[in-house]
Protein backbone atom coordinates (compact mmCIF):
# COMPACT_ATOMS: atom_id res chain seq x y z
CA UNK A 1 0.00 0.00 0.00
CA UNK A 2 1.28 3.37 -1.03
CA UNK A 3 2.23 5.36 2.06
CA UNK A 4 1.67 8.54 -0.12
CA UNK A 5 -1.92 9.54 1.37
CA UNK A 6 -3.98 11.88 -1.50
CA UNK A 7 -4.62 14.96 0.53
CA UNK A 8 -1.32 14.41 2.04
CA UNK A 9 -3.18 14.16 5.45
CA UNK A 10 -3.42 10.60 7.18
CA UNK A 11 -7.38 10.45 8.68
CA UNK A 12 -6.40 7.48 10.44
CA UNK A 13 -3.22 7.62 12.15
CA UNK A 14 -1.67 4.74 14.28
CA UNK A 15 -3.72 2.32 12.05
CA UNK A 16 -1.85 0.66 9.63
CA UNK A 17 -2.76 -2.19 7.06
CA UNK A 18 -5.22 -4.79 8.45
CA UNK A 19 -3.10 -8.09 7.97
CA UNK A 20 -4.31 -11.59 8.49
CA UNK A 21 -2.50 -13.42 11.71
CA UNK A 22 -4.66 -16.03 12.39
CA UNK A 23 -7.15 -16.90 15.19
CA UNK A 24 -4.80 -17.31 18.39
CA UNK A 25 -3.47 -13.40 17.69
CA UNK A 26 -4.66 -10.79 20.33
CA UNK A 27 -4.30 -7.91 18.22
CA UNK A 28 -7.58 -6.19 17.73
CA UNK A 29 -6.73 -4.45 14.61
CA UNK A 30 -5.99 -7.54 12.83
CA UNK A 31 -8.12 -10.17 11.18
CA UNK A 32 -8.26 -13.63 12.85
CA UNK A 33 -10.30 -15.69 9.78
CA UNK A 34 -10.06 -13.71 6.44
CA UNK A 35 -7.09 -14.67 5.12
CA UNK A 36 -7.46 -12.97 1.63
CA UNK A 37 -5.35 -15.40 -0.32
CA UNK A 38 -6.92 -18.28 1.12
CA UNK A 39 -8.11 -21.26 -1.09
CA UNK A 40 -11.66 -22.49 0.16
CA UNK A 41 -13.91 -24.08 -2.89
CA UNK A 42 -11.02 -23.30 -6.00
CA UNK A 43 -11.09 -19.43 -5.01
CA UNK A 44 -9.52 -17.01 -2.70
CA UNK A 45 -11.32 -15.68 0.12
CA UNK A 46 -11.20 -12.68 -1.33
CA UNK A 47 -12.91 -13.70 -4.79
CA UNK A 48 -15.70 -15.27 -3.18
CA UNK A 49 -16.41 -13.12 -0.75
CA UNK A 50 -15.95 -9.58 -2.83
CA UNK A 51 -16.59 -7.27 0.34
CA UNK A 52 -17.43 -3.35 -0.05
CA UNK A 53 -17.05 -0.76 2.68
CA UNK A 54 -20.78 1.69 2.26
CA UNK A 55 -19.89 4.76 1.75
CA UNK A 56 -22.96 6.50 3.61
CA UNK A 57 -22.52 4.38 6.28
CA UNK A 58 -18.53 4.42 7.33
CA UNK A 59 -18.15 7.75 6.02
CA UNK A 60 -21.08 10.15 6.59
CA UNK A 61 -22.99 8.98 9.41
CA UNK A 62 -22.18 10.73 12.36
CA UNK A 63 -23.66 8.60 15.09
CA UNK A 64 -26.94 11.37 15.03
CA UNK A 65 -30.50 9.18 15.97
CA UNK A 66 -34.19 10.55 15.92
CA UNK A 67 -33.54 11.22 19.62
CA UNK A 68 -30.25 12.96 19.69
CA UNK A 69 -27.47 14.70 17.87
CA UNK A 70 -24.05 13.78 16.11
CA UNK A 71 -21.92 11.77 18.51
CA UNK A 72 -19.32 10.76 15.74
CA UNK A 73 -16.83 14.15 14.83
CA UNK A 74 -15.42 12.86 12.26
CA UNK A 75 -11.93 14.60 10.88
CA UNK A 76 -13.08 14.96 7.13
CA UNK A 77 -16.60 16.27 7.66
CA UNK A 78 -14.80 19.64 8.90
CA UNK A 79 -14.50 22.09 5.86
CA UNK A 80 -16.86 24.85 5.24
CA UNK A 81 -16.97 24.28 1.73
CA UNK A 82 -19.01 21.48 0.55
CA UNK A 83 -16.86 20.42 -2.23
CA UNK A 84 -13.47 20.80 0.22
CA UNK A 85 -15.77 18.59 2.62
CA UNK A 86 -16.31 16.07 -0.18
CA UNK A 87 -12.53 15.41 -1.07
CA UNK A 88 -11.54 15.21 2.25
CA UNK A 89 -14.44 13.03 3.13
CA UNK A 90 -12.95 10.89 -0.49
CA UNK A 91 -9.23 10.46 0.94
CA UNK A 92 -10.73 9.37 4.11
CA UNK A 93 -12.62 7.30 2.55
CA UNK A 94 -9.68 5.61 0.27
CA UNK A 95 -7.11 5.67 3.63
CA UNK A 96 -9.88 3.38 5.16
CA UNK A 97 -10.43 1.43 2.18
CA UNK A 98 -7.26 0.23 1.60
CA UNK A 99 -6.17 0.00 5.04
CA UNK A 100 -8.67 -2.94 5.57
CA UNK A 101 -7.98 -4.25 2.37
CA UNK A 102 -11.48 -4.45 1.02
CA UNK A 103 -11.70 -4.40 -2.76
CA UNK A 104 -14.86 -2.61 -3.18
CA UNK A 105 -16.76 0.68 -2.37
CA UNK A 106 -20.39 1.39 -3.04
CA UNK A 107 -21.72 5.21 -2.51
CA UNK A 108 -25.27 7.10 -2.76
CA UNK A 109 -24.49 10.42 -5.09
CA UNK A 110 -25.34 12.28 -1.79
CA UNK A 111 -23.03 10.30 0.26
CA UNK A 112 -19.96 11.56 -1.86
CA UNK A 113 -21.27 14.96 -3.85
CA UNK A 114 -22.68 17.95 -2.25
CA UNK A 115 -26.37 18.23 -3.10
CA UNK A 116 -28.01 20.66 -4.61
CA UNK A 117 -31.70 21.58 -6.15
CA UNK A 118 -30.87 23.13 -9.13
CA UNK A 119 -29.98 20.57 -11.15
CA UNK A 120 -27.08 21.81 -13.25
CA UNK A 121 -25.84 23.00 -10.35
CA UNK A 122 -25.87 18.98 -9.07
CA UNK A 123 -24.46 17.44 -11.82
CA UNK A 124 -21.57 19.76 -12.09
CA UNK A 125 -21.23 18.50 -8.11
CA UNK A 126 -21.52 14.83 -9.34
CA UNK A 127 -19.23 15.34 -11.90
CA UNK A 128 -16.23 17.12 -10.01
CA UNK A 129 -16.39 13.95 -7.22
CA UNK A 130 -16.75 11.24 -9.52
CA UNK A 131 -13.49 12.62 -10.89
CA UNK A 132 -11.90 12.40 -7.57
CA UNK A 133 -13.15 9.27 -6.99
CA UNK A 134 -11.68 7.97 -9.97
CA UNK A 135 -8.58 9.59 -9.50
CA UNK A 136 -8.61 7.65 -6.25
CA UNK A 137 -9.72 4.11 -7.36
CA UNK A 138 -6.54 4.14 -10.14
CA UNK A 139 -4.08 5.20 -7.14
CA UNK A 140 -5.30 2.57 -5.02
CA UNK A 141 -6.97 0.04 -7.19
CA UNK A 142 -10.35 0.10 -5.40
CA UNK A 143 -13.29 -0.69 -7.24
CA UNK A 144 -16.45 0.74 -7.52
CA UNK A 145 -19.70 -2.96 -6.40
CA UNK A 146 -22.56 -0.51 -7.11
CA UNK A 147 -23.35 2.93 -6.77
CA UNK A 148 -26.86 3.96 -6.64
CA UNK A 149 -29.72 7.14 -5.97
CA UNK A 150 -30.65 8.86 -2.58
CA UNK A 151 -34.12 9.48 -3.46
CA UNK A 152 -35.37 8.95 -0.33
CA UNK A 153 -34.14 11.81 1.93
CA UNK A 154 -34.75 15.01 0.02
CA UNK A 155 -38.61 16.64 1.25
CA UNK A 156 -39.30 15.97 -2.70
CA UNK A 157 -39.78 12.40 -2.32
CA UNK A 158 -41.64 12.49 0.44
CA UNK A 159 -44.80 10.72 -2.10
CA UNK A 160 -42.29 8.74 -3.48
CA UNK A 161 -39.63 9.41 -6.44
CA UNK A 162 -40.47 7.11 -9.52
CA UNK A 163 -44.09 6.14 -7.54
CA UNK A 164 -44.61 9.65 -7.02
CA UNK A 165 -48.24 11.01 -8.15
CA UNK A 166 -46.87 14.21 -9.20
CA UNK A 167 -44.85 13.34 -12.75
CA UNK A 168 -42.61 16.69 -12.06
CA UNK A 169 -41.01 14.55 -9.27
CA UNK A 170 -40.59 11.41 -11.09
CA UNK A 171 -38.76 13.34 -13.75
CA UNK A 172 -36.66 14.68 -11.17
CA UNK A 173 -35.53 11.25 -9.95
CA UNK A 174 -34.50 11.03 -13.12
CA UNK A 175 -32.08 13.34 -13.13
CA UNK A 176 -30.47 11.51 -10.23
CA UNK A 177 -30.68 8.09 -11.54
CA UNK A 178 -28.89 9.23 -15.01
CA UNK A 179 -26.20 11.22 -13.19
CA UNK A 180 -25.68 7.73 -11.70
CA UNK A 181 -25.53 5.55 -14.08
CA UNK A 182 -23.18 8.15 -15.62
CA UNK A 183 -20.92 8.02 -13.23
CA UNK A 184 -21.20 4.37 -13.01
CA UNK A 185 -19.57 3.79 -16.18
CA UNK A 186 -17.10 6.59 -15.98
CA UNK A 187 -15.58 4.48 -12.56
CA UNK A 188 -15.90 1.38 -13.80
CA UNK A 189 -19.23 -0.11 -11.49
CA UNK A 190 -20.25 -3.60 -11.91
CA UNK A 191 -23.44 -3.29 -10.20
CA UNK A 192 -26.59 -0.97 -10.24
CA UNK A 193 -29.04 -0.58 -7.68
CA UNK A 194 -32.17 0.71 -6.16
CA UNK A 195 -33.52 0.94 -3.46
CA UNK A 196 -36.93 2.21 -3.05
CA UNK A 197 -37.37 3.20 0.38
CA UNK A 198 -39.88 6.27 -0.98
CA UNK A 199 -41.36 3.70 -3.52
CA UNK A 200 -44.53 2.80 -1.77
CA UNK A 201 -47.45 3.92 0.53
CA UNK A 202 -49.17 4.73 3.84
CA UNK A 203 -52.78 4.27 2.86
CA UNK A 204 -54.64 2.93 -0.09
CA UNK A 205 -57.68 5.74 -0.39
CA UNK A 206 -55.49 8.31 -1.54
CA UNK A 207 -52.99 5.68 -3.69
CA UNK A 208 -53.05 4.42 -6.67
CA UNK A 209 -51.20 1.57 -6.34
CA UNK A 210 -51.27 0.11 -9.89
CA UNK A 211 -50.70 3.09 -11.29
CA UNK A 212 -48.22 4.02 -9.22
CA UNK A 213 -46.09 0.40 -9.86
CA UNK A 214 -46.41 0.82 -13.74
CA UNK A 215 -44.59 4.11 -13.25
CA UNK A 216 -42.16 2.61 -11.22
CA UNK A 217 -41.49 -0.11 -14.34
CA UNK A 218 -41.40 2.35 -16.86
CA UNK A 219 -39.04 4.30 -15.58
CA UNK A 220 -36.70 1.18 -14.41
CA UNK A 221 -36.72 0.07 -18.14
CA UNK A 222 -35.50 3.83 -18.88
CA UNK A 223 -33.27 3.63 -16.55
CA UNK A 224 -32.25 0.14 -18.24
CA UNK A 225 -32.25 1.02 -21.50
CA UNK A 226 -30.35 4.71 -21.22
CA UNK A 227 -27.81 2.49 -19.02
CA UNK A 228 -27.38 0.23 -21.83
CA UNK A 229 -26.96 2.93 -24.25
CA UNK A 230 -23.82 4.52 -22.62
CA UNK A 231 -22.00 1.09 -21.95
CA UNK A 232 -23.52 -0.13 -18.80
CA UNK A 233 -23.05 -4.34 -19.08
CA UNK A 234 -23.52 -5.10 -15.45
CA UNK A 235 -26.96 -5.78 -13.84
CA UNK A 236 -29.07 -3.45 -12.47
CA UNK A 237 -30.41 -4.48 -9.19
CA UNK A 238 -33.79 -3.99 -6.70
CA UNK A 239 -33.28 -3.87 -2.90
CA UNK A 240 -35.89 -5.39 -1.39
CA UNK A 241 -37.53 -4.14 1.91
CA UNK A 242 -41.15 -4.30 3.50
CA UNK A 243 -41.13 -0.66 5.19
CA UNK A 244 -39.10 2.01 7.20
CA UNK A 245 -39.18 4.66 5.92
CA UNK A 246 -42.87 4.16 4.17
CA UNK A 247 -45.23 1.87 5.36
CA UNK A 248 -45.64 -0.69 2.77
CA UNK A 249 -43.09 -0.60 0.25
CA UNK A 250 -43.60 -1.63 -3.06
CA UNK A 251 -40.56 -4.01 -3.34
CA UNK A 252 -41.14 -6.11 0.11
CA UNK A 253 -39.49 -9.11 -0.34
CA UNK A 254 -37.35 -11.26 -3.13
CA UNK A 255 -40.61 -12.93 -3.88
CA UNK A 256 -42.58 -9.37 -4.24
CA UNK A 257 -39.63 -8.53 -6.33
CA UNK A 258 -39.58 -11.25 -8.64
CA UNK A 259 -43.37 -11.22 -9.14
CA UNK A 260 -42.88 -7.04 -10.19
CA UNK A 261 -39.75 -8.10 -12.29
CA UNK A 262 -41.68 -11.00 -14.42
CA UNK A 263 -44.72 -8.92 -14.59
CA UNK A 264 -43.15 -5.97 -16.41
CA UNK A 265 -40.29 -8.29 -18.42
CA UNK A 266 -37.51 -6.97 -16.60
CA UNK A 267 -36.19 -10.24 -14.67
CA UNK A 268 -32.16 -10.74 -16.16
CA UNK A 269 -31.37 -7.22 -16.81
CA UNK A 270 -32.16 -6.56 -13.07
CA UNK A 271 -31.29 -8.54 -10.70
CA UNK A 272 -32.06 -8.82 -6.61
CA UNK A 273 -29.81 -7.49 -3.39
CA UNK A 274 -30.60 -8.94 -0.50
CA UNK A 275 -30.22 -7.36 2.47
CA UNK A 276 -30.06 -9.00 5.69
CA UNK A 277 -31.95 -6.93 7.75
CA UNK A 278 -34.60 -6.15 5.39
CA UNK A 279 -35.35 -10.15 5.13
CA UNK A 280 -35.97 -10.42 8.95
CA UNK A 281 -38.48 -6.98 8.69
CA UNK A 282 -39.91 -8.50 5.97
CA UNK A 283 -40.86 -11.64 8.54
CA UNK A 284 -38.09 -14.32 6.74
CA UNK A 285 -34.85 -15.40 7.35
CA UNK A 286 -31.98 -13.93 5.80
CA UNK A 287 -31.17 -17.28 3.89
CA UNK A 288 -34.41 -17.72 3.14
CA UNK A 289 -34.27 -14.37 0.98
CA UNK A 290 -31.37 -15.24 -0.63
CA UNK A 291 -32.70 -18.95 -1.54
CA UNK A 292 -36.34 -17.47 -3.07
CA UNK A 293 -33.38 -14.88 -5.25
CA UNK A 294 -31.47 -17.79 -6.25
CA UNK A 295 -33.52 -20.23 -7.21
CA UNK A 296 -35.26 -17.50 -9.38
CA UNK A 297 -31.71 -17.00 -10.55
CA UNK A 298 -31.85 -13.83 -9.91
CA UNK A 299 -29.51 -13.38 -6.28
CA UNK A 300 -27.25 -10.37 -7.56
CA UNK A 301 -25.55 -9.35 -4.75
CA UNK A 302 -25.89 -8.89 -0.65
CA UNK A 303 -26.16 -5.95 1.92
CA UNK A 304 -24.48 -7.77 4.87
CA UNK A 305 -25.60 -6.59 8.09
CA UNK A 306 -27.75 -7.39 11.08
CA UNK A 307 -31.31 -6.69 12.88
CA UNK A 308 -31.44 -6.79 16.67
CA UNK A 309 -34.59 -9.64 17.44
CA UNK A 310 -35.70 -7.29 20.19
CA UNK A 311 -36.72 -4.35 17.81
CA UNK A 312 -38.15 -4.29 14.67
CA UNK A 313 -36.06 -1.45 12.66
CA UNK A 314 -33.36 -1.42 10.52
CA UNK A 315 -30.71 -1.45 12.96
CA UNK A 316 -27.98 -2.00 10.50
CA UNK A 317 -25.57 -3.92 12.78
CA UNK A 318 -22.70 -5.36 11.56
CA UNK A 319 -22.71 -8.96 11.21
CA UNK A 320 -21.41 -10.67 14.21
CA UNK A 321 -23.79 -13.99 13.39
CA UNK A 322 -21.67 -16.82 12.31
CA UNK A 323 -24.41 -19.34 12.51
CA UNK A 324 -26.82 -17.40 9.84
CA UNK A 325 -23.79 -16.11 7.82
CA UNK A 326 -22.66 -19.68 7.16
CA UNK A 327 -26.57 -20.63 6.13
CA UNK A 328 -26.61 -17.61 3.69
CA UNK A 329 -22.86 -18.62 2.60
CA UNK A 330 -24.48 -22.48 2.13
CA UNK A 331 -26.77 -20.65 -0.52
CA UNK A 332 -24.36 -18.38 -2.23
CA UNK A 333 -22.07 -21.42 -3.10
CA UNK A 334 -24.60 -23.68 -4.12
CA UNK A 335 -25.77 -20.33 -6.19
CA UNK A 336 -22.27 -21.01 -7.99
CA UNK A 337 -21.42 -17.78 -6.52
CA UNK A 338 -22.45 -13.94 -6.56
CA UNK A 339 -21.38 -12.95 -10.30
CA UNK A 340 -20.23 -9.49 -10.08
CA UNK A 341 -22.00 -9.24 -6.95
CA UNK A 342 -20.66 -9.07 -3.52
CA UNK A 343 -20.94 -8.52 0.22
CA UNK A 344 -21.20 -5.01 1.35
CA UNK A 345 -21.77 -4.05 5.01
CA UNK A 346 -25.28 -1.76 5.04
CA UNK A 347 -24.15 -1.50 8.52
CA UNK A 348 -23.06 1.31 10.99
CA UNK A 349 -21.20 1.39 14.15
CA UNK A 350 -23.65 1.89 17.13
CA UNK A 351 -23.53 5.88 18.07
CA UNK A 352 -21.84 5.44 21.17
CA UNK A 353 -18.85 3.51 19.19
CA UNK A 354 -16.86 7.22 19.05
CA UNK A 355 -13.45 6.07 18.10
CA UNK A 356 -12.27 6.44 14.37
CA UNK A 357 -10.58 2.63 15.34
CA UNK A 358 -14.19 1.54 15.79
CA UNK A 359 -14.99 1.50 12.07
CA UNK A 360 -12.18 -0.54 11.77
CA UNK A 361 -13.20 -2.96 14.48
CA UNK A 362 -16.61 -3.02 13.05
CA UNK A 363 -15.20 -4.15 9.58
CA UNK A 364 -12.33 -7.06 10.83
CA UNK A 365 -15.62 -8.72 12.47
CA UNK A 366 -17.94 -8.70 9.78
CA UNK A 367 -15.25 -9.94 7.29
CA UNK A 368 -13.82 -12.19 9.42
CA UNK A 369 -17.77 -13.39 10.23
CA UNK A 370 -18.38 -14.02 6.43
CA UNK A 371 -14.59 -16.10 6.70
CA UNK A 372 -15.58 -18.07 9.52
CA UNK A 373 -19.00 -18.90 7.35
CA UNK A 374 -17.06 -19.37 3.70
CA UNK A 375 -15.41 -22.12 5.39
CA UNK A 376 -17.93 -23.50 6.86
CA UNK A 377 -20.36 -23.30 4.36
CA UNK A 378 -17.79 -25.66 2.08
CA UNK A 379 -17.15 -27.96 4.67
CA UNK A 380 -20.85 -28.56 4.80
CA UNK A 381 -20.81 -29.57 1.26
CA UNK A 382 -17.69 -31.41 0.97
CA UNK A 383 -18.83 -33.84 4.24
CA UNK A 384 -21.74 -34.50 1.97
CA UNK A 385 -24.09 -32.55 4.53
CA UNK A 386 -26.57 -31.32 1.92
CA UNK A 387 -26.62 -34.95 0.07
CA UNK A 388 -27.24 -36.90 3.61
CA UNK A 389 -29.63 -34.70 4.60
CA UNK A 390 -31.14 -32.96 1.57
CA UNK A 391 -30.63 -34.39 -1.65
CA UNK A 392 -31.56 -37.90 0.12
CA UNK A 393 -34.99 -36.98 0.88
CA UNK A 394 -36.35 -36.73 -2.70
CA UNK A 395 -34.80 -40.29 -3.94
CA UNK A 396 -38.28 -41.10 -4.82
CA UNK A 397 -38.20 -38.80 -7.61
CA UNK A 398 -34.84 -40.67 -8.57
CA UNK A 399 -36.23 -43.38 -10.76
CA UNK A 400 -39.39 -45.21 -11.47
CA UNK A 401 -43.22 -43.45 -11.40
CA UNK A 402 -41.37 -40.54 -9.33
CA UNK A 403 -38.89 -39.41 -12.07
CA UNK A 404 -41.63 -40.18 -14.03
CA UNK A 405 -43.67 -37.31 -12.73
CA UNK A 406 -40.75 -35.29 -12.92
CA UNK A 407 -40.17 -35.46 -16.70
CA UNK A 408 -44.48 -34.79 -17.17
CA UNK A 409 -44.64 -38.35 -17.82
CA UNK A 410 -47.51 -38.71 -15.37
CA UNK A 411 -51.02 -38.08 -15.48
CA UNK A 412 -53.23 -37.40 -12.62
CA UNK A 413 -54.81 -40.65 -13.07
CA UNK A 414 -51.26 -42.46 -12.93
CA UNK A 415 -51.08 -40.75 -9.57
CA UNK A 416 -54.01 -41.86 -8.23
CA UNK A 417 -53.33 -45.21 -9.85
CA UNK A 418 -49.73 -45.59 -8.12
CA UNK A 419 -51.17 -44.47 -5.02
CA UNK A 420 -53.59 -47.23 -4.67
CA UNK A 421 -50.98 -49.64 -5.29
CA UNK A 422 -48.96 -48.93 -2.46
CA UNK A 423 -49.76 -50.63 0.96
CA UNK A 424 -48.45 -48.17 3.42
CA UNK A 425 -46.28 -45.13 3.47
CA UNK A 426 -43.55 -45.02 5.53
CA UNK A 427 -42.47 -41.91 8.10
CA UNK A 428 -39.42 -40.81 6.82
CA UNK A 429 -37.66 -38.42 9.61
CA UNK A 430 -37.06 -35.02 8.92
CA UNK A 431 -33.58 -35.51 11.28
CA UNK A 432 -33.81 -31.84 11.95
CA UNK A 433 -31.89 -32.13 15.64
CA UNK A 434 -29.30 -34.20 13.64
CA UNK A 435 -28.74 -31.67 11.17
CA UNK A 436 -28.17 -28.95 14.30
CA UNK A 437 -25.46 -31.20 15.82
CA UNK A 438 -23.82 -31.45 12.32
CA UNK A 439 -23.51 -27.93 12.25
CA UNK A 440 -22.48 -27.27 15.07
CA UNK A 441 -19.83 -29.87 15.35
CA UNK A 442 -18.30 -28.50 12.07
CA UNK A 443 -18.64 -24.73 13.31
CA UNK A 444 -16.60 -25.66 16.43
CA UNK A 445 -15.42 -29.01 16.35
C1 LIG B 1 -31.74 1.21 3.52
C2 LIG B 1 -31.02 0.57 2.44
C3 LIG B 1 -30.04 1.46 1.68
C4 LIG B 1 -29.69 0.82 0.38
C5 LIG B 1 -29.10 1.76 -0.62
O1 LIG B 1 -32.38 0.56 4.34
O2 LIG B 1 -30.40 -0.58 2.93
O3 LIG B 1 -28.92 1.71 2.45
O4 LIG B 1 -28.82 -0.26 0.54
O5 LIG B 1 -29.93 2.81 -0.90
NI1 LIG C 1 -29.01 -1.76 1.89
NI1 LIG D 1 -31.15 -1.22 5.02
Amino acid sequence: MSKVFIGGKEYFPGIGKINYEGKESDNPLAFKFYDENWIVAGKSMKEHLRFAVAYWHTLTEDGSDPFGDATQDRPWNQAKDPLKEAEEKADAAFEFFTKLGAPYYCFHDVDAAPDADDVKEYEKNVETVTSMLLERQKATGMKLLWNTANMFSHPRYMNGAATNPDFRVLSRAAVQVKAMLDANVKLGGENYVFWGGREGYTQLFNTDMKREQEHLARFLSLARDYGRKIGFKGPFLIEPKPMEPSKHQYDSDAAAVIAFLKTYDLAGDFMINIEANHATLAGKAFPHDLAVAANAGLLGSIDANRGDPQNGWDTDQFPTDVYDATHAMLVVLQNGGLGSGGLNFDAKVRRNSTDLEDLFHAHIGGMDTFAIALEAADRIIARGLVKKFRDSRYESYNSGRGAEFEQGKLSFEDLRDYAAGIKEIPKISGKQEQIENAINQILFG
